[in-house]
């Protein structure tokens, strides 16, 4: 477990339901001893507890990347962040998703930060979630149908989903996003762009393109990190998140 107190943790379920809206106790994973602390936590913003162990997703996702990916690059952009929000008032009181959502309205100096920092924050909260030990498989209910409809059948989804994480050029994110007519796409972002960004979409499933998150294991071979998401996908969230999100 992360050291942390009380209200540290307290605070971290409010994040976890600012960056993803939800959260789904029934969906919390077995705890295992980590294998290096914490750093030390200022600012609003806090890395969320959303990982049951580094190597919870191994084989698929060694745990030397977890804890690489989730420690440093993920807290790297908390408090890169939380130094935003300190020097900028406009920023105060707002949640990462607020913030994303309306990147326009923001001052143009700080837009670009707030896109990169706020960005990975958000994406990466998401993406913790999206995954869990003994994953994979498909998903069931609305979802299926829905993906049934748009892409044909599961097989054929997840083709086209890993063609576009293949055929992404540099650093991004592949996604499964719903739009404001509540139909769903396959589309890729750049750097941490979230898809909420633009207006009336929503995230209902991510994946993470950046080497950083398969470069020790996988080094050039995306093709196989990608497949290996597939394996550790957790689609009990990911058909809870569409059904909430199509009864908004
Ligand atoms: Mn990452």
């Amino acid at each position: 477990m992360l050291m942390m107190t009380r209200r540290n943790a307290i605070k971290n379920v409010t994040l976890a339901t600012a960056a993803c809206a939800t959260v789904l106790p029934a969906l919390a994973q077995p705890t295992a001893p980590r294998t290096a602390a914490a750093p030390a936590i200022t600012g609003p913003f806090f890395l969320p507890r959303l990982i049951p162990s580094y190597d919870a997703f191994e084989p698929y996702i060694d745990a030397q990347t977890m804890e690489i990916h989730y420690l440093r690059h993920h807290q790297a952009y908390v408090t890169n962040l939380n130094k935003l929000v300190a020097d900028h008032a406009e920023l105060k009181n707002k949640s990462v998703e607020e913030m994303l959502r309306g990147l326009s309205a923001l001052p143009e100096g700080i837009r670009a930060a707030v896109r990169n920092q706020g960005g990975g924050h958000y994406n990466h909260s998401f993406f913790w979630w999206m995954m869990r030990r003994d994953g994979g498989g498909e998903p069931k209910g609305e979802l299926a149908a829905a993906i049934d409809k748009e892409f044909k059948s599961f097989a054929g989804f997840s083709a086209a989903f890993t063609t576009a994480a293949t055929t992404h050029f540099g650093s991004g994110w592949a996604w499964l996003v719903l739009n404001a007519k509540k139909r769903l796409s396959i589309e890729t972002s750049t750097n941490q762009d979230s898809p909420i960004s633009t207006a009336g979409k929503n995230v209902v499933l991510g994946l993470d393109l950046w080497e950083h998150a398969y470069y020790l294991k996988y080094q050039n071979r995306r093709p196989e990190y990608i497949a290996a998401f597939f394996k550790v996908i957790n689609w009990e969230f990911i058909d809870y998140q569409y059904d909430r999100l199509m009864k908004a």
